[in-house]
């Protein structure tokens, strides 16, 4: 059994991309693998949050993780918040950071583009990361394609401490699914659909209800041309409707493309949206009861019980093999 990590922020509505980039992969390995998958606060706050939208979107990922199939009885279900030691950790690492290789993250310069004050966690949010991965002697971390470069940087960084301080951190592999890995915003193929973009047009969101499904479906912006083709590189955002289709039914895009073969956006899209709808439908009945029965507190805790254990104990060792005198 090999141990997996992975988590989403609280950073707004999870979306489809979350969702198909993520959390199905979640649900996929919890059977075979020692699971802990965290709503990521921590790094939630590395842009302004206002503290009620915080706290809500918080425990409503945290219910959707359970939404999606993820079980607490198999997967420790937590806040990042919740196990201090994410933020020591973080802290340890980022001294161990160059200043050049976190200006190479694309993520960093993409959130930071355009903008007068950018926070200083934003630019050192990579090593929080890392310490997320490695506090659990990770093996697997599922991500979408977006989040490549900072699990290298993660990589880095243990090989980085090992070297220095001897062999204490295990160097994870990223778990990156081929098909669905990136999925792209509605309004433009080439920008990846984020919950946080202000364009609420541009995302379905897992809560989404089937008109707003519809209405965001029908709007989506696809290419010239009208054949149903899937051509990343020149049909973009056809490709991503495609793509998305296929996750959603369980087909495969070139089954897709064989079944819409001659026809135009017009049906395609139509049939996309009821297929987004269906394939979201008990996902959001769960959602509801598991939100109105309270219970995600209860799951909360105990999965914040069983990741302390394991983080303290990395710390611990870290800490040790950093020269820190022990408390006694
Ligand atoms: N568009 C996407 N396609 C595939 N996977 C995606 N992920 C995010 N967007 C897509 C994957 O979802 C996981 C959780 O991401 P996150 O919430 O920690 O942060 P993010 O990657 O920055 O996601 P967003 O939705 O874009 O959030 P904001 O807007 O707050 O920055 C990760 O595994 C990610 O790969």
């Amino acid at each position: 059994r090999q141990r997996v990590l992975s988590g989403i922020q609280p950073s707004g509505k999870l979306t489809l991309g979350n969702y198909i980039g993520a959390m199905k992969n979640f649900v996929a390995l919890q059977d075979e693998h020692e699971c802990f998958y965290m709503v990521v606060d921590l790094h939630a706050i590395t842009v302004p949050q206002e503290p009620a939208a915080l706290r809500e979107q918080s425990e409503s990922v945290a219910a959707l993780f359970v939404a999606a199939g993820l079980d607490p009885a198999k997967a420790a279900i937590f806040m990042q918040s919740h196990v201090p030691a994410h933020a020591e950790l973080g802290w340890l690492l980022t001294t161990m950071a160059y200043m050049g290789e976190l200006e190479r993250m694309t993520q960093f310069k993409d959130k930071s583009e355009g903008k007068e004050a950018v926070g200083a966690g934003l630019f050192v949010y990579p090593s929080l990361m890392a310490a997320d991965i490695l506090l659990y002697k990770t093996n697997l971390v599922p991500v979408g394609d977006d989040q490549k470069q900072h699990l290298e940087l993660t990589r880095d960084l243990a090989g980085r401490f090992n070297y220095r301080y001897g062999e204490t951190l295990v160097v994870p592999e990223p778990f990156i699914p081929k098909v669905g890995a990136r999925i792209m915003a509605l309004d433009d193929g080439t920008k990846k659909m984020s919950k946080s973009s202000p364009n609420a047009g541009s995302f379905i969101t897992l809560l989404d209800t089937p008109d707003d499904i519809r209405k965001k479906i029908s709007r989506a912006k696809t290419d010239l041309g009208r054949e149903i083709q899937f051509d990343p590189q020149n049909k973009p955002e056809v490709s991503n409707l495609m793509t998305i289709f296929a996750q959603c039914s369980g087909q495969t895009v070139e089954q897709v493309q064989t079944a819409y073969d001659g026809q135009g956006y017009g049906a395609f899209k139509k049939d996309l949206a009821e297929v987004v709808v269906q394939a979201l439908e008990p996902l959001q009945r769960k959602y509801q009861e598991v939100r109105s029965s309270g219970e995600i507190h209860r799951i909360l805790k105990e999965g914040a019980e069983r990741a302390n254990v394991v983080a303290e104990e990395t710390l611990r060792s870290v800490k040790e093999a950093m020269g820190f005198l022990p408390r006694a």
